[in-house]
Formats: C-alpha cells, structure tokens, sequence
C-alpha cells in the first residue's frame, strides 16, 4: 500500500476530532522539544500545564492537523497546497526546517496512540513528511530563508 494510504488508513480518528487532536499535538511538542514554543509569539507565555485547555493551542493544532490532512488526501498532488504554507512559513513566521521533522515525530506518537497508526504507519508518515520537508526546504532556499 502506499504510503499516503498507510497514513490515511488512520486519519479518520483525527479529522473526528481535529481541535482534541491538534492540542495533543502541540502540547507533546511543547513540552518534549520547549524551544519550539518560542517559535509563535502567541503561545510564548503559556504555562506547561495550561496548555491541555488553552483554545488556541487547539486552533493552531487543528490548523496543522487539517493542512497534513489536506496534503495526505492530494496523495502527492500538492503544489497549490504546499506552496504558499511553504512561503508563509519561510517569510511570515520564521519557521526552520527542522521544526517540521520535530512535528512530524510527535503527529507519529499521537496517532499510534489515538488512531492506532502502527509501527509501518509511522514510518510511511515520516517517509511522506520527508518528501513534503524537501520540498518546504527547496522553498526556503529560492526565498533565502536559510530555515
Ligand atoms: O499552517 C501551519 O501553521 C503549519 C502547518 C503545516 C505546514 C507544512 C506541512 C504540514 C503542516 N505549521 Cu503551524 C507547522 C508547524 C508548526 O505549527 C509548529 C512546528 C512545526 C511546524
């Protein structure tokens, strides 16, 4: 099976509940990699054990959860999707590339443990991520944002 059917085998649980999902997501990454909560200026001054109830982390979580859903449906047809969050992410918000790998890791864990991805699940996750971070990366570096 592909991997962006993998992947999608196990969507389900998390486009039920995009807002649960997306806090999870955010939350684990906060708390596991700290410097990637300095990276949004308005999630800056959350306290470690508010984020489980802040909404906003939810709605930017959502956000994520539902632009990977929409790259994962596009199954590698993704240009019109990918180009502008690239661009938004290199110019507006700053945000280095590795963050992405970060990201990806922490989806992998939430969705093992809410929507039963498996071990194979997770890899063809970072293997579709890791095409997807080349080309944000490419992105980057035509725009000069060294990331
Ligand atoms: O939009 C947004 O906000 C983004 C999303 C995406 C992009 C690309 C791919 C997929 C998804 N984001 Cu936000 C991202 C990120 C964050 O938040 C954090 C960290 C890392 C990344």
């Amino acid at each position: 099976m592909a991997d962006y059917d993998m992947v999608l085998k196990h969507w389900g649980p998390v486009e039920a509940d995009y807002n649960t999902h997306g806090n999870l997501v955010l939350t684990r990454l906060f708390h596991e990699y700290p410097e990637t909560q300095k990276l949004f200026p308005k999630f800056a001054g959350i306290a470690k054990g508010d984020m489980a109830g802040n909404a906003a982390l939810s709605a930017h979580g959502a956000t994520v959860l539902k632009k990977l859903g929409e790259l994962l449906k596009a199954r590698g047809n993704h240009g019109a999707i990918l180009k502008p969050l690239a661009n938004s992410h290199a110019t507006k918000h700053k945000i280095p590339i590795n963050n992405f790998r970060l990201i990806t890791e922490v989806i992998g864990k939430v969705m093992a443990e809410k929507a039963g991805l498996d071990a194979a699940g997770q890899q063809a996750l970072r293997s579709v991520m890791a095409g997807i971070i080349a080309e944000i990366e490419a992105d980057y570096k035509e725009l000069g944002f060294a990331g």
